[in-house]
Formats: C-alpha cells, structure tokens, sequence
C-alpha cells in the first residue's frame, strides 16, 4: 500500500510510522488515521516486525484532529465519519506500540499518543486536551485515558483549562514512561523498541494484553485474566526455554512458540 501522510522506516525487528503532515503541525484527518491504523495492522501482521514506534517530528507529535475539516461538520457528517473506529483498531494491535513524542500533543495527538501502550517524549513535548476551547470536550478518549494516566484532579484541571502539561510535569504524573533531549528521544525510542522486541514474543503479546486489561476492567477481573495468561504461558516453549535458560545459566533463545 502506498501512503501520502506516513512514513515508515523498517528496521527489523523494529519499524517506525511516521506521521507526515508538517504543514499543519500533523493534523489528523481521516486520511492520516486510515492509513496509520493500516500501516500498523500491516506491520502488526508482519512476522519480522515485534514492536512498532508511532512519532511525529520534533515540531509536532500531532496538533489534534483537522479543524478546518471538523469546523463545519453536523452531528451527522461527524457520525458518518465514524472515526472512532480508527482508534478501536488501534487498540486490536497486538504488538507493543510506542508513541514517541516531541512538540505538541494536542487535543487527537494526546490521545493517539495515549492510545498506543507506551509514551516516550522529548524534552520539548507538551500535551493537551485543548477541546475546551473550541467548545468541544476530547471524543477518541481523552477524558478517560488521561484520568485514569495521571488522576481525576489534574485530568479536570487540563481537561476544563485546555492548559498544556510539559514532558517532565507528564513523566512525573505518570503519562510519559521516559523523557529524553530532544535531540536522542527517537534514537532512544529504538532502544527501547529494540529491548522489547528481543523478548520472548508470545509473552510480549500477553504481557500487553494484561496491562491493558488493567485500564478496562474491575480489580478482581483484571487478576482472574492475568492468572489465565500466566498459566497459558507455561504451555508456551519459550515459557520453559527462558526459565531453562536461567536454571542453566545462558540466554534464552526465543522461538515465538
Ligand atoms: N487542525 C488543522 N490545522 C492545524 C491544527 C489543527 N488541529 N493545528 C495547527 N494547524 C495548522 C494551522 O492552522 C497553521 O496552518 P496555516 O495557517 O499555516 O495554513 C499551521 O498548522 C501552523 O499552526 P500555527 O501557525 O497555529 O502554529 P503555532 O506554532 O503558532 O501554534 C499550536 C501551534 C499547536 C499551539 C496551534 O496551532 C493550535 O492551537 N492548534 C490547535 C490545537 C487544538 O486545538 N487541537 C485540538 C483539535 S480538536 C472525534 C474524536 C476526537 C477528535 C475529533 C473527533 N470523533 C470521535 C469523531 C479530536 C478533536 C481534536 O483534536
């Protein structure tokens, strides 16, 4: 497939998908998320890809949705739109998918970085949930992500304020996993991309899995699927070859089995 508003860098394991509207600061409309979202399901199906990074440039992750496209739009058209649905496949990815930031973060850029399951950012990236101010409020999540990210009073004061949350305010609150200067983020967005994808695969997926439960379900729910996981794991090859491994005192060696 070919892609106007993304590039994507193969790096095997790795890949990186680039968003590549600089003129307007990465504004998602619907072209860009559909062929986000398919670019990531294409590598999510490709067996030498194992964990997948999402960036911007260092201006801008993503300024939010298009507003020029949303300005006129009636409950109707934005329905029809069904743009929700990108997000939903987002979230069916089942390889590890790392969002790294620099710039802005706004409004649909905050929440596609929230969406993916882990945020690394530059030093100059700034998040936001700026709908306030347009008269909206977030619609792909926002108000539910970043609540349960960094808590129900800092995630009012952004979300009524519309105010931006620096990398190192979103890394001590919890959003951001790791900051880094800007000038290495990206590079240290790989290494990390890099560490993931060297683990034993079918762990990787479950691990993920189980995380994400976490955000969606009840305490007890949340453990009871996390048990059922484990015990999968241990009908796994590589559940048994990494424990060998470590009785034997070698490194594994992952077959994805
Ligand atoms: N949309 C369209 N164009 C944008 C844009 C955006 N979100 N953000 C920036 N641009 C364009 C600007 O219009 C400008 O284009 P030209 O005028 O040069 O043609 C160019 O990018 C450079 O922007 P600025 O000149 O404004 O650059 P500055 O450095 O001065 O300011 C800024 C950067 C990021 C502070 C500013 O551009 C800004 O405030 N942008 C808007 C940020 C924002 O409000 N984002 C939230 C958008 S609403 C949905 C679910 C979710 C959503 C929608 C639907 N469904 C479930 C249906 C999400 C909604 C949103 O994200």
């Amino acid at each position: 497939m070919t892609y106007e508003f993304i590039l994507i860098h193969r790096q095997e394991p790795i890949a990186l998908v680039q968003i590549n509207r600089p003129q307007q600061l990465n504004a998602l409309n619907s072209q860009v998320m559909q062929e986000l979202t398919s670019a990531l399901e294409e590598l999510d199906n490709d067996a030498a890809i194992r964990c997948m990074i999402v960036t911007g440039n260092e201006r801008a992750f993503g300024a939010g949705a298009d507003i020029k496209d949303m300005a006129n739009a009636t409950v109707v058209e934005m329905l029809e739109r069904n743009w929700i649905a990108y997000w939903d496949r987002i979230k069916k990815v089942t390889k590890p998918v790392i969002a790294a930031v620099s710039g802005y973060a706004f409004g649909g850029g905050c929440e596609l970085a929230m969406a993916c399951d882990l945020i690394v950012a530059s030093e100059s990236a700034q998040f936001a949930q700026p709908e306030i101010n347009l008269g909206v409020i977030p619609g792909a999540g926002g108000t539910q992500r970043l609540t349960r990210a960094i808590g129900k009073s800092k995630a009012m004061e952004m979300v009524l304020t519309g105010r931006a949350m620096s990398a190192r305010e979103a890394e001590a609150r919890g959003l951001v996993a790791r900051v880094f200067p800007t000038e290495v983020y990206l590079d240290e967005a790989k290494k990390l991309a890099l560490e993931i994808a060297s683990k034993a695969p079918v762990a990787v997926r479950l691990a993920k899995e189980c995380v994400n439960k976490a955000y969606e379900s009840a305490l007890a729910d949340g453990l009871d699927y996390e048990r059922k996981l484990f015990y999968f794991l241990f009908a796994t090859e590589d559940g048994h070859e990494g424990m060998k491994a470590f009785v034997e005192k070698r490194k594994p060696e992952w077959r994805g089995k």
